[in-house]
């Protein structure tokens, strides 16, 4: 299959600027480049589609040009932001671009054949000449288009937000990386998210203006779910890429509860399966969904991707804790969140050394209503510390309780938790 239709088939393509770009990318390697702002430490999943969609063109031999804006985000891209942004100060962005290089390094491949080029536009963006830039590129612009364009249009409209000349300004410095990663590294693609649809077009006049040259323009579709809900938001609020932010564990619970509806074009944008194997996980989908054997797929190779196979283990181990799975190696943050919503108990750590009743503290604790509930739960085999029954009515509680340093897991029946945490 052409790089192209497969683009297609996995819905990668949303505008081209020209059709022929298809034929073009099949005569030899391209070079092209998407650009990412450091406006956080992190990227979050909605940059993950770019980023499958650079190692798509990496692996099908083009050159693939990963660009951190150093310099763009210290001005603020006003595409697709309905407020006008405030100015991050320069040893944050730096700070940022350290981040988010680091986890583009992850994505693409830097070594081998073929490498993947990592730039920053502050190296040339920060030492442009103002009345140079004013003159030389300036000119090229017409106010009356930039205003025409929807990202100003709405802001201009709307009289409360506005818009500040510096990030009117924005597409200008776009445009002209473009036109710079044409002229130093032959570059003749730009790709972006459906958002970036007007400032690859105004690079693209830019480069054809200054240089004579034609480039191609392509973006990626916009990720929405099928019920209308925002993509790439849990209830714990966005999910990044860096594990310090969103964990593991919470990375692949976002993706293994994604809706059957959602999950075929899940599959294609977000891992690398082939066709053949995403048609067999849509078959699954249809003639037996209450297995979810398509959400735990994607979960699984999107974790691996994003955070690599131990992270991935302890994300599965993780979520398995909740039906009763093992518990041991499991560390404290990661019990904390899977067990967020069970309620707990503090106890001093005094308890543990004097060996108190397993079932009196649990009594003191509110587990149970009385020692003799308690002991009828025993009796029929319904209590669990730390996922393992619990036989003995005289059982003691010392440290050896502990699953971690400071946490023991009750359970009762098959999915009641209590943490008790001794301090
Ligand atoms: C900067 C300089 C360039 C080319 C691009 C840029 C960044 C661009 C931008 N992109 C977004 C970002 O950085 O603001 N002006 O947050 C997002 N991208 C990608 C994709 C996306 C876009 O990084 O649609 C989602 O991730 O294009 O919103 O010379």
């Amino acid at each position: 299959m052409r790089l192209f239709d497969m683009l297609q088939w996995r819905g990668f393509v949303h505008q081209v600027t020209h059709p022929e770009l298809a034929d073009a990318l099949e005569k030899g390697p391209m070079t092209l480049y998407c650009g990412f702002d450091p406006t956080a430490d992190s990227l979050h999943i909605g940059s993950l589609l770019p980023i499958m969609g650079l190692a798509h063109f990496q692996r099908a031999g083009h050159r693939v040009i990963a660009l951190v804006g150093g310099g763009t985000g210290l001005i603020g891209d006003p595409s697709g932001k309905t407020d006008e942004r405030s100015l991050m100060t320069k040893e944050q962005v730096a700070a940022y671009v350290e981040g988010i290089r680091r986890q583009l390094e992850y994505f693409l491949r830097f070594d081998g054949p073929n490498p993947a080029i990592m730039l920053n536009n502050a190296d040339w963006l920060a030492e442009l000449p103002l009345l140079d830039f004013l003159r030389d590129i300036g000119k090229h612009f017409s106010v009356n288009a930039m205003l025409n364009r929807e990202s100003v249009r709405k802001r201009i409209e709307d009289r409360e937000h506005g818009i500040s000349y510096t990030e009117f300004s924005y597409s200008l410095l776009q445009a002209y990386d473009y036109l710079h990663l044409c002229r130093e590294y032959e570059c003749r693609l730009q790709v972006g998210g459906s958002d970036q649809w007007g400032n690859i077009v105004a690079g693209m006049d830019l480069t054809r203006r200054l240089l004579g040259t034609d480039t191609f323009g392509m973006t990626f579709p916009l990720v929405t779910k099928a019920d209308g809900s925002k993509f790439g938001k849990s209830e714990a609020g966005n999910v990044w890429l860096d594990p310090e932010r969103t964990s593991p564990y919470r990375f692949y619970q976002f993706w293994i509860n994604q809706a059957d509806a959602d999950v075929p074009r899940f599959l294609r944008f977000f891992t690398f399966l082939s066709q053949k194997e995403i048609e067999a996980l849509e078959a699954c989908i249809q003639s037996e969904p209450e297995k979810r054997a398509a959400q735990r797929r994607l979960a699984e190779e999107v974790t691996r991707l994003v955070h690599g196979e131990d992270a991935l283990a302890g994300a599965v181990k993780a979520s398995q804790a909740v039906f009763g799975g093992a518990l041991q190696g499991l560390d404290e943050a990661t019990l904390n969140e899977v067990f967020s919503e069970a309620p707990g108990t503090e106890l001093p750590r005094a308890v543990l050394a004097e060996g108190r009743a397993l079932l009196d503290v649990l009594v003191g604790a509110g587990v149970f209503s009385s020692k003799g509930e308690a002991r009828r739960m025993v009796k029929s085999g319904g209590l669990y510390l730390n996922n393992e029954r619990v036989d003995a009515e005289d059982a003691r509680l010392t440290e050896q309780a502990l699953i971690t340093e400071h946490i023991a897991v009750i359970r009762t029946g098959k999915k009641n938790y209590h943490l008790l945490r001794f301090v």
